[in-house]
């Protein structure tokens, strides 16, 4: 989009030039202390990385520069449903806001619809990957993630690098391929969907849709859906990909995207692992656990299942040495507001509030919470936002769970492309932390 570029190109140097005198003046300033906990405890709380789109607290969740999710909910632009209604929040208004830290006008989300949908064709190299090209029963992941590395082939970013273009100039490149890849990501997803299980619309046919107007979401909702208008559920796919736009640098696709892009890998490639991080099932792949978590239970527990009988079954899930799918997190130490999100939007929503897995994960946290603070592991017991998107999107046709963190994949770029994006514009150097034996960290220790 010109008008976001141009806009960027305004908000660039001005923070690069605080990042430089904050590192001139303060350089030396410690953050924190660093523990032997972190160090050897996945690096929780560690403070070691400068992320712009979105800041996590421990209680109060996401806020993307500064608003939470119920002022985004409010002041960001919204879709107009087919009926002329006003509808829910659009994820490529949260594109412009984490990119700049600013609310869009409608003209200005309009305007970079317009422009997604301009480049959403795909190549026909990775086409021929989404048809037929890589088998059905590879994990949709797996194909997502190879469809976007193939993306690489034209990257801008890369020919500049190649060509010697001023470091201080990459970042253009940059933002010229991750708007490629956001335009694009719609129409890989719907090709995943169609060669993994055969159906939808498939990737050709998400991408002339988008083409022919609309907001970034409408195309793919109709490639998922096999090209049925389903109430509310545009809206709900809308919310989702929002909702779960970014969230701090520190989670696993994000981090990754961050240290790939740092090596000046290009966005495709940078995000392409995220996306393998993504499909780890303590991250991302827990949306599609907590479907077949909560799928299952229904199936053994039965329609009528009691509180007691749902107890029973969590401890016999905890005494087996497995997780809940959709309970904990990193970060937060209460229920996610991403969770309450899509909760308040299923409740006030009149078919999706009488889903029997919809209820089911509601009931749950009454139940799970409890259970999760006896067994006294669980940092945080109140669930994740991944124990509720599942629940909306089978209630909408979309039933093959393993999609779940394809749709997810979809959503994550708005993020982590936006922050590849400011870490060139800001001249961020390549990440390389410093590692320690434990030989080193017992005589660090020896004598205090
Ligand atoms: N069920 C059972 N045990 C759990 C648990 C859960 N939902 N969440 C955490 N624990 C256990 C951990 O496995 C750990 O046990 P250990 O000491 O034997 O290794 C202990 O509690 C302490 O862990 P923690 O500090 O609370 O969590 P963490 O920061 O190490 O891990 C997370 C966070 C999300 C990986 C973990 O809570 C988990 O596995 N949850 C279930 C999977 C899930 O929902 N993932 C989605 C997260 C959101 C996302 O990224 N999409």
């Amino acid at each position: 989009s010109q008008a976001l570029r141009a806009r960027l190109e305004e908000l660039i140097p001005q923070k690069a030039a605080r990042l430089q005198t904050l590192k001139k003046e303060y350089g030396s300033h410690p953050v924190q202390t660093t523990t032997i906990a972190q160090v050897v405890g996945g690096m929780r709380g560690m403070k070691a990385m400068l992320w712009e789109g979105s800041e996590l607290d421990a209680n109060e969740g996401i806020r993307f520069h500064g608003l939470n999710l119920e002022e985004c909910a409010e002041k960001l632009p919204k879709a107009r449903n087919v009926d002329g209604s006003e509808g829910v929040m659009l994820p490529e208004a949260m594109l412009w806001l984490i990119m700049t830290g600013e609310i869009p006008t409608t003209e200005q989300v309009e305007g970079l619809a317009k422009d997604l949908a301009a480049q959403a064709a795909l190549p026909e190299y990775t086409l021929k990957l989404l048809e037929g090209g890589l088998p059905s029963s590879l994990h949709p992941m797996t194909q997502l993630s190879i469809a976007v590395a193939s993306l690489n082939h034209d990257s801008k970013f890369a020919q500049a690098y190649e060509k010697g273009v001023n470091k201080k100039e990459l970042w253009k490149y940059a933002y010229e391929d991750s708007i490629t890849l956001l335009a694009k990501l719609p129409a890989i997803a719907a090709g995943v969907y169609k060669n993994a299980y055969g159906k939808g619309l498939g990737a050709r046919k998400c991408a002339e849709l988008a083409q022919e107007g609309g907001d970034w979401t409408q195309p793919l909702a109709l490639a998922l859906s096999g090209g049925e208008e389903r109430k509310g559920w545009a809206d709900c796919l809308r919310l989702y990909l929002a909702l779960h736009g970014d969230h701090e640098g520190g989670n696993v696709s994000a981090h990754t995207s961050h240290l790939v892009g740092s090596a000046l890998a290009d966005p495709f490639l940078s995000y392409s692992a995220a996306l393998n991080g993504l499909a780890g099932p303590l991250h991302g792949l827990a949306a599609q656990e907590v479907l077949t978590f909560v799928k299952t239970m229904h199936d053994a527990l039965g329609a009528d299942a009691s509180d007691t009988d749902i107890e029973g079954y969590l401890w016999d899930v905890l005494n087996s040495g497995r997780v809940i799918p959709g309970y904990g997190h990193g970060v937060l130490r209460k229920t996610d507001p991403r969770f309450t999100a899509l909760a308040k939007f299923g409740s006030s929503s009149p078919t999706l509030s009488s889903d029997p897995l919809f209820r089911l994960v509601q009931r749950l946290q009454a139940i799970a919470t409890p259970v999760l603070q006896k067994h006294g592991k669980t940092a945080n017991p109140f669930p994740n936002v991944d124990s509720q998107s599942g629940a909306c999107m089978q209630h909408f046709g979309l039933e093959e769970a393993p999609m779940y963190t394809v749709v997810f994949g979809v959503s994550r770029a708005l993020g982590c492309l936006s922050q590849g994006v400011w870490s060139r514009g800001l001249g961020l150097p390549i990440e390389r932390p410093k590692s320690v034996s434990l030989r080193v960290l017992e005589e660090g220790v020896k004598g205090a």
